[in-house]
């Protein structure tokens, strides 16, 4: 029974049932035992609705409660979570059921894309999984799992634009949340600041695991706006962010030293966090952030150390559950050299969802798996990141594959040819640019327009860049870098 992430999850709070567990600042409360019997009844719902162990349930939510609960019956129940991001197209989504093939969407009362399979709404008292689920004893028991049982899928896009499963066990996550919770020193009285989304390993596994392993309080936020997160601050002891998060608070006049001096840690993962912003926190706050790495197929790779020197530009130490190395074709880089980051233990994903070939490239005969980040290690064994193998775009901690945007972008008739480029942006990292050669009448808001039906507007390009030709070397191929140094300053505010 340990090996199901929900006993170990709810066994944590055995004594502390009664204790607020999300706290939504515009909503209501839930304590550790109404949020457990909530999921109880999720499952038995599930049950209902005629989903069987080892299925997917598929659900595109926008964050609530009720999301929360119905993940955790999801793992009670032994069926395998797959959370999208509810900005999906139905374009996407239908890729994703095709391809995920789950018994059960589970959308809100407001989606209104045909779904070719069962579904059910959740989120209000009216959503046909509410009604049923709250006109349903819990259930109590909880389905045995193995290792190698998956409890949570996560589609994390590729270079060919076709997003992958990563099938994500109970074990690793077991194993990652515990080793967190460990190294970052969680505590049942500490109240954790929640501004992330729920589809993504950040805002779903690691925030929300480490403070269930404490049976701490979490402070529920629909989403990261800096006056609810300022709001929020004085109750709160750690925040989990993404660089952008922390360059819009730093710049907010009501952001200071005062509203942050009794927190005692402040996270930042997802997308690398320049030394400006790092000093420029700072300053304001006197606290100085501890970023970590990770990834969807690994959770939390690394992490600078709660107690002992956190270095910016560096990403910090292995987990000590966590095999790192970096590599340069088939030779082990000696300290300070830069390399292809590779790992391995027991966090690790257990392969892409019916991609045999892809998981095979993946992975080195000895276990490790190729992250596609390129590093170093210093002496001591901290990680700098240097950027990555593919042209992925982190766009405010979201991820962005180029090719996928390029695909539709020259398949439009006023479009001969496109290059999607991630350029340095001050509040989003990097932000999507298309240079494009365009052919008889070009509309960027009919463009716009055409991009909207078929791919989420994160993706979107922030600008259009019009050229009479792409830079390509002697082999053709375009030279993306050149667009990168020629254009980096296009969405500098100096
Ligand atoms: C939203 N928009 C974005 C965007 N997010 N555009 C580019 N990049 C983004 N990240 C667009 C919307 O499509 C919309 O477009 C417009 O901006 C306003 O939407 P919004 O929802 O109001 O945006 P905002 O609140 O500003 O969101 C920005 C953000 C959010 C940074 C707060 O994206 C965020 O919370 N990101 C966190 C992502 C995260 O958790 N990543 C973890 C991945 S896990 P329009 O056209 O409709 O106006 C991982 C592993 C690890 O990487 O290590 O953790
Ligand atoms: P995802 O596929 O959404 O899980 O994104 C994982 C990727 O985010 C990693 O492979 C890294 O490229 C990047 N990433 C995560 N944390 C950091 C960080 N602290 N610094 C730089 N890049 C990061």
């Amino acid at each position: 029974m340990e090996d199901n992430l929900f006993q170990v999850l709810r066994e944590r709070s055995t004594d502390r049932l009664s204790e607020v567990f999300l706290s939504e600042p515009e909503g209501r409360s839930l304590t550790y035992s109404e949020c457990f019997r909530m999921s109880g009844q999720y499952a038995q719902a599930l049950q209902e609705c005629g989903v069987q162990e080892g299925d997917r349930v598929l659900v595109k939510v926008p964050k609530s409660t009720d999301a929360v609960a119905l993940y955790l019956a999801c793992l009670q129940f032994g069926v395998i979570y797959v959370p999208l991001n509810p900005l999906s197209t139905p374009d996407e989504t239908n890729y994703f059921i095709t391809d995920a093939e789950p018994s059960l969407v589970v959308c809100s009362d407001e989606d209104t894309m045909k779904i070719p399979v069962r579904s059910e709404t959740i989120g209000k008292e009216s959503s046909s999984l509410n009604k049923l689920a709250s006109s349903l004893p819990a259930l109590d028991i909880v389905t045995k799992r193995a290792n190698s049982d998956v409890a949570a899928m996560l589609y994390t896009s590729g270079t060919t634009g076709k997003p992958k499963g990563a099938m994500l066990t109970h074990r690793g996550l077991i194993e990652n949340a515990r080793a967190l919770h460990e190294i970052w020193g969680f505590r049942s009285n500490d109240v954790l600041l929640h501004c992330l989304p729920i589809f993504h390993v950040h805002g779903l596994f690691v925030a929300l695991h480490c403070a269930m392993l404490s049976a701490a309080e979490v402070i529920f936020l629909q989403k990261f706006t800096v006056s609810s997160v300022i709001d929020a601050l004085p109750k709160a002891t750690v925040m989990m962010g993404v660089p952008t998060h922390y360059v819009r608070l730093t710049e907010d006049k009501n952001f200071d030293h005062a509203l942050c001096h009794h927190m005692r840690l402040f996270t930042s993962g997802s997308a690398p966090m320049s030394q400006h912003v790092h000093k420029a926190f700072n300053d304001v706050t006197g606290q100085q952030i501890l970023e970590r790495y990770g990834m969807t197929e690994a959770g939390i790779i690394t992490s600078n150390p709660l107690a002992g020197e956190r270095i910016a530009g560096t990403v910090g130490f292995a987990l000590p559950s966590m095999d790192l190395r970096i590599t340069k074709g088939n030779t082990l880089c000696a300290s300070g050299e830069t390399g292809t980051v590779e790992i391995r233990g027991d966090h690790l994903f257990s392969g892409y969802w019916r991609q045999a070939d892809q998981t095979a490239e993946s992975f080195r005969d000895d276990g490790f798996f190729i992250t596609g980040d390129i590093g170093s290690l210093d002496t001591q064994g901290r990680l700098s990141l240097e950027g990555r193998v593919h042209d992925m775009i982190i766009s405010g901690g979201e991820n962005i594959y180029p090719k996928e945007i390029e695909l539709r972008l020259d398949a439009l008739e006023s479009i001969k040819e496109s290059a999607i480029v991630g350029l340095p942006h001050p509040d989003l990292g990097e932000a999507v640019t298309a240079f494009i050669i365009t052919e008889g009448i070009f509309s960027e808001a009919k463009v716009r327009d055409r991009l909207t039906a078929h791919i989420a507007s994160f993706k979107q390009p922030k600008k259009y860049v019009t050229v009479d030709a792409l830079p390509r070397n002697s082999m053709g191929k375009i030279q993306k870098n050149r667009l990168r140094e020629e254009y980096s300053s296009l969405f500098s505010s100096h």
